[in-house]
């Protein structure tokens, strides 16, 4: 958990006098910080206007005291460890422990000042993306503040004008600094609450990563040819489930930071997105889909009933993303006889292991693995293996989870009949043309 020094004492420090303008040094709050990497309890708040808080997958949000009537919190750039799945950790760069950064919730009129104290060793910024500011506030690094060099700590001060999900991220040697992990959620809850009120509410960042097999560090400069898909830098089968009760109305908030688009698609429900980091979308303009495209550098935000009880496929629908450690420049050998082939390569490379020739299912196969990679599919359920890996997880939908319980309920108890079965009846010969006669001879067009 989070340490709670520093924001025990929210209740003194509220009834304190507004403070305005420029502040101290002396009084940055403490930078809390999280080593786990499963997704935390919500943080309801602790004064000001009630909200139901999202959850950030794998993640958390970023608890704040109250200094007058500012919201204050303090976002620490620097380095970190994440890890992706079990057996592949990662040396990124990020906020507070993690990355992604944690979650900023505010709710809309709110103000905030955001201290962020650079512990890189290079100068950064933080730009927040898609929230209406003064320019001075909007992070990029020489056109409209310094940037801020390391050791040093800036404060942004603004008002949340309005509410909806939006992206942090540095605009200060923005390649470097984005393809090493650093980025975060930004979501303003409305003030009324009864505006579009939801059960459940996730949130996640996308971002990718070339992180060769054997090595800790990302490919920086990697423009396309990523091995990594991740939400909030973490891939399956480390991303975590979204747990949902029966009848919930469910939120999922996605923003994506890497340099492809998404396909995002849930299976046994279909939803709308009803909001964009432009803002809300009016229900008259919202339709129906399954799969909603996330294009680079947008949030894309969907709102589900949960009336299919289930555990449902929830992932980016380009197969490539949802694999992990994959190269790419292997030949289709599908139809070639792998004896042939297994000795041709064998004399190559004895330990090698000749596979695909009618497909690449790998079921329950392992091969040696060098250190710090992930297999490119992998993950078991119920019934075998779910040979996925990446941007892939599940909406497991139960009828009994109590409000704000967010731990993985297990694999979904199917009634009894309801499951795929296997047919064991003799087959019936199709009906086929004879060779030779004439095409469609017999058709009624
Ligand atoms: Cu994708």
């Amino acid at each position: 958990m989070f340490s709670r020094r520093g924001f025990l004492g929210t209740a003194a420090l509220a009834s304190a006098s507004a403070i305005s303008g420029r502040v101290q040094a002396a009084s940055i709050p403490e930078a809390p910080h999280m080593d786990k990497v499963v997704m935390q309890p919500p943080l309801h708040p602790i004064s000001g206007p009630d909200y139901r808080p999202v959850v950030t997958l794998n993640g958390w949000s970023l608890p704040f005291r109250m200094n007058g009537d500012w919201k204050e919190f303090h976002l620490v750039a620097e380095p970190v460890v994440r890890e992706f799945a079990e057996g592949m950790k990662v040396n990124l760069w990020g906020y507070n422990g993690q990355s992604p950064g944690p979650t900023i919730e505010a709710v809309e009129g709110d103000k905030v000042r955001i201290f962020v104290t650079n512990r890189l060793p290079e100068y950064t910024t933080v730009h927040w993306h898609g929230m209406i500011i003064p320019s001075g506030m909007d992070g990029v690094g020489g056109l409209t503040q310094p940037h801020i060099q390391p050791g040093k700590t800036f404060v942004y001060e603004f008002e949340m004008k309005k509410s909806g999900t939006f992206m942090y991220h540095p605009h200060s040697d923005e390649m470097v600094q984005m393809a090493m992990g650093m980025m975060g959620m930004v979501v303003v809850h409305p003030r009324n609450q009864n505006f579009r009120p939801v059960d459940r509410d996730f949130v996640f960042v996308m971002s990718t990563y070339r992180v060769d097999p054997g090595t800790y560090l990302p490919l920086v400069n990697e423009m396309t040819d990523f091995n990594m898909w991740t939400w909030n830098a973490r891939v399956f089968p480390g991303i975590d489930p979204l747990p949902v009760r029966l009848g919930d109305k469910v939120r999922v908030r996605i923003g994506n930071l890497s340099m492809t688009n998404h396909p995002i698609h849930l299976h046994g429900h279909s939803f709308a997105v009803t909001c964009t980091d432009g803002g809300w979308i009016p229900e008259s303009a919202q339709y129906p889909e399954t799969t909603t495209d996330v294009p680079v550098g947008a949030v894309r935000v969907f709102d589900v009933l949960a009336d299919n009880p289930g555990d449902w496929a929830f992932h980016c629908h380009k197969s490539h993303h949802t694999m992990n450690a994959m190269g790419h420049e292997v030949r289709n050998l599908i139809g070639v006889s792998r004896k042939d082939l297994a000795k041709a390569v064998g004399k190559l490379a004895p330990d090698s292991m000749a596979m695909g020739s009618t497909g690449m299912a790998m079921g329950n196969m392992e091969m040696p693995a060098p250190d710090n990679t992930l297999p490119m599919m992998t993950g078991t359920g119920q019934f075998g293996p779910i040979e996925m890996g990446g941007m892939f997880t599940v909406m497991k939908i139960r009828e009994d989870l109590p409000r704000d319980d967010y731990r993985d309920p297990g694999p979904y108890q199917f009634p009894k009949g309801t499951v795929a079965y296997e047919v064991t009846a003799p087959t019936t010969e199709p009906a086929r043309q004879k060779p030779g006669s004439p095409p469609m001879k017999h058709m009624k067009m």
